[in-house]
Formats: structure tokens, sequence, C-alpha cells
């Protein structure tokens, strides 16, 4: 309804404070100092040095966001500088261990001081992912001055997140999506405090994740076995690239459903669909009744475990469509052998409980999707209804998952996917994960949530605009506190943002 100018993208346009997302403390006075001569460098005292290509990398890049390409200043001559200006930012690793060499978690500490002041600014963090945090911070924090110098004001901030967990989801089965695609894709991310890239690499389109133990799973299921594949190196490069900016990779491999692809390279791994007392030609979900079936997903899931470091694999286990199932005559003889009637549910269960089972003894953790029953493509009217609805039990959901003691993401009130017409970014920010009825320890269950950008109407020519800046509103909820919640100052605040990620 409010039609609100827009600042246009030069340069005048970021004069004022617009740091995004939020940080939790934040003091800028109205002292400017220029940035005429000015070098990132190591504080003496700090645990992470010149070693630590990690933060070197870093310097370098974000030196080129603020200054261009020029070169680098070399150390300082005796050239004379002027009373107001900074000369240095000192970044200072404070903990013995500055986690330089290792990757980012669920438990890192992401948190860091900035304090911009004359003789020079520093930038304090425990570790190195606060260290890359102070650094975006920073870079927001400068601007150029009515005769186009760079400048930045006397500030001092103190920042962590809100949340440990802050994803985004992107689906590179429905459309494969370039490496480069998504390697920008991270740098917008790092831009927005992100810190979890959940890769819902493959589904029933196709099987783009090249897998070294079962190569034909991507030969034959991927839309293009050589160009539309991730190799191993392109998997290694998307890992490093996330971690040097600070982001976890999630991938994700969903089973039982969604599963048509893996079929085509993977014989007698789903479930053949009966028409009458003859099999149809077409397949189900993953059979569960077969030991294959669990040998196969045990090699699979520890080459899985190998090639990606992070502590968690998401496995899944949405939208199950059991009509195959019931028509499969082994399938109803298993049930009644196992005791489980007409309840679907339990073979389900079962299954899920085994794969469970199998990628525990690869020592990681696992995250399942909750909430998400298949929806036989209902009229329009229902299908409002039934958003409605969904939004709805999202809370109720929410209680549910938490009093069961299970740690817990939001992501049903950010699936970007979904578009409108005007400003739909209003509603992703006033979602909050922690809006249910529950008890303090509920709460605390809660470690954060994800945007999801699924990928039926996305590929590499529309991913950007139909993810940035709407993804920044679920940054901000996800690492900012709990009441900051102006809309007015968002908007503000984001439109200057968004300039910064065009450029
Ligand atoms: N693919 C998979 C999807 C969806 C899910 N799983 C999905 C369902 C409803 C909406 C958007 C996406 N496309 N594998 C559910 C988690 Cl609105």
């Amino acid at each position: 309804p409010h039609v609100m100018p827009r600042p246009s993208c030069d340069s005048t346009a970021s004069q004022y404070v617009s740091l995004w997302p939020l940080p939790q403390k934040v003091k800028i006075l109205d002292l400017s100092f220029k940035l005429t001569s000015f070098n990132i460098v190591d504080a003496k005292e700090s645990s992470a040095g010149s070693s630590c290509s990690l933060l070197q990398d870093a310097y370098r890049r974000y030196y080129e966001y603020m200054f261009g390409i020029a070169k680098r200043q070399g150390p300082r001559k005796s050239r004379l500088t002027g009373p107001s200006e900074l000369t240095e930012l000192q970044v200072w690793i404070t903990s013995p261990d500055s986690e330089c060499d290792g990757y980012p978690s669920v438990t890192s500490d992401e948190s860091y001081e900035l304090s911009v002041d004359l003789p020079y600014a520093v930038l304090k963090a425990p570790k190195v992912w606060g260290a890359l945090h102070g650094l975006e911070t920073f870079s927001q924090l400068v601007y150029e001055d009515q005769y186009g110098a760079k400048s930045i004001n006397s500030t001092a901030i103190s920042d962590f997140p809100r949340f440990a967990h802050r994803g985004i989801l992107l689906d590179s089965s429905r459309h494969f999506l370039p490496l480069k695609v998504i390697l920008a894709n991270l740098e917008t991310m790092a831009m927005n405090k992100f810190n979890v890239f959940h890769w819902h690499i493959v589904d029933d389109q196709s099987f783009p994740y090249l897998s070294r133990t079962f190569p034909q799973l991507s030969q034959q299921g991927a839309y293009h076995p050589y160009t539309h594949v991730y190799t191993p190196a392109d998997v290694k490069m998307v890992i490093e690239f996330g971690r040097l900016r600070g982001i976890r990779v999630v991938p994700e491999f969903d089973t039982p459903g969604h599963t048509q692809s893996w079929g085509k390279g993977q014989k007698d791994l789903l479930t053949p669909c009966y028409s009458g007392s003859k099999p149809s030609g077409s397949f189900g979900p993953v059979n569960p009744i077969l030991n294959t079936t669990y040998d196969f997903m045990s090699q699979f899931f520890k080459e899985i475990s190998t090639v990606f470091p992070d502590a968690y694999v998401h496995l899944g286990g949405d939208e199950v469509d059991f009509t195959c199932w019931k028509s499969n005559p082994d399938i109803q003889k298993f049930m009644d052998q196992q005791g489980y009637g007409q309840d679907y549910k339990k073979l389900e269960s079962f299954y899920i409980q085994k794969l469970l089972d199998i990628v525990t003894t690869t020592h990681k953790g696992y995250m399942i999707w909750l909430g998400h029953f298949r929806l036989q493509s209902p009229p329009f009217f229902f299908f409002l209804l039934l958003i409605l609805i969904l939004l709805c039990m999202c809370a109720v959901e929410m209680a549910n998952v938490t009093s069961a003691g299970y740690k817990t993401l939001l992501s049903t009130p950010w699936y970007l996917n979904r578009i409108s017409y005007g400003q739909d970014w209003h509603g992703h920010y006033k979602a909050d994960p922690q809006d249910f009825n529950g008890t303090e320890e509920q709460k605390k269950l809660v470690i954060g949530g994800e945007a999801c950008l699924w990928g039926e109407y996305v590929d590499a020519t529309n991913l950007t605009p139909r993810l940035w800046p709407r993804a920044s509103a679920v940054a901000e909820r996800l690492w900012s506190a709990k009441d900051v919640t102006d809309i007015n100052d968002a908007f503000n605040r984001l439109s200057v943002h968004r300039c910064r990620m065009v450029a």
C-alpha cells in the first residue's frame, strides 16, 4: 500500500547507516574518518597470522569490495596522514585456536567486536568465523562522502547471531544449477551472514551428483551425464568456497520418496508398481522390503559421509506417496508379516529407522522434513486454504517437535519459490521461529531456520532475483535481536543493502 522512495543505487545513497542484518549492539558517532591509505592487517596479538589463508583471502576480498581492484597499499612509508585518517583495521583472533583450518559447525562461535576509532580500527573475534562476519560489517560501514572520498564513522559494534543455523536451500535437481551460480549464491549468503547451504542436490527429476561408488546414478539419472553433473572436484570447490565464508554445506539425499531419478541407474532400488496383478512398468518410492536396498544405502551414505565434511546430512523423508506400495503384492505380504495392517506410515517409519541407523554408523547427525504430506493437486481455492492451514499448523508442529525434545528449524513461512505481486518480504520478515506456544526449554530447541528456493520454476536465469533480496528478510530475522521488527527502518536499510548486492 505504501509507495516509498527507493534510494538509487549510486554512491550517494549509502551515506546513512545501512547495516544488514542489524548487529546486536551498534553505536555510531557523528565523527568521520577518511580511508585514503588503508589496509587490513593481522593484529600482533592475533592467534591467526599470515599463515591463515582463510583470513588473508578475506582481507583481499573485502579490500576489493570497498576500494575496487586497485592495488593494495604496501607498508606505509613516511607519507603524512591527516588528523582524521584511518589507516588500518587490525584483525585480532583472541582464542588460542582460531579454527582457521577447520570447518564451521552448528556450535561455532560467530561473535565479534568491532571498534572503529583512531589510531586504528580493531576487529576482535574468538574465532575466524566471527572475524568474517566482522569484515562484512566493516565493509557495510564504509561510504563515500560528498566528494567521493571513502569514509567511515567512529563506531562500536558488539555482535553475535540470535540463531546458530541460518540456511538457504537450493534445489539442483529440478533444474541443473551451474557451479558458478552456486558459488555466486554463497557469496551473497556471506553478505547476509547466512551460514548453511542446504543443498537439495537430487530429486525425482534428475541426479546430478556424481558418485564415485555408483557412477551410473548420474550417468543415467542426470539431465546430461557430463555437462549437468557435479564432479567430486566441483563438490570440493563448493565446500571450500563455503568454508572460506563461514558457510556449512549440508547435502540432502531425499528418500524414500522423490527418488525417480535414482531408479534409472540403480536396478531394483525402487518399488515396482502394479496394475492389477501385473507390474505396470512404473516405479514408486525406494523399495523398503529388500536387503539389497539397505546394502546400497550403506555404501552410498558411507561415500557421502567422506565427501561432505559437515557433521550433518539431510535425509529428506518428505511427501511419500503410498499408492505404489499399496499396489505391490510383495509389499502387501511384508505388511501382513510385520503386522502393519494397512498402516503404510508404519512401513515408512520402518524404512526411515533403518536408514537413520545406517547414517549413524557413518558418525553423522541427520535432519529430516516434518509436516509435509503429499498433496494431490487440489483446486486453487483449496490450495490457498491448505497453505493457510499449513502455516497455522506449522506453529503447532514446532510446539510438538520441541516438546518431544528434538532440535528444530523453521522453513514453512520461507518457501521463497512461492511468489506474489509486490513487496512480499514483509511476511517473511515478520515470521519468527519462536512464535509458538511452548516452554523456554522448547524455544531453546529451535536452532534456526532456512529460506527454501524449490527449483520447479527456477534455474540459472531467474535464481538470483527470485532469492534476493527476499532471503535477506530471513537473514535479519535469524541473526538480529528478536525485537528488531521496524518494517520502515528495515525498508531503508534493505534498499541500500540491495544496492550492495547488485554491485
Ligand atoms: N520437493 C521436495 C518439493 C517440496 C518438498 N520436497 C515442496 C512442497 C511444497 C512446496 C514447495 C516445495 N518441491 N523434495 C517438500 C519439502 Cl509449496
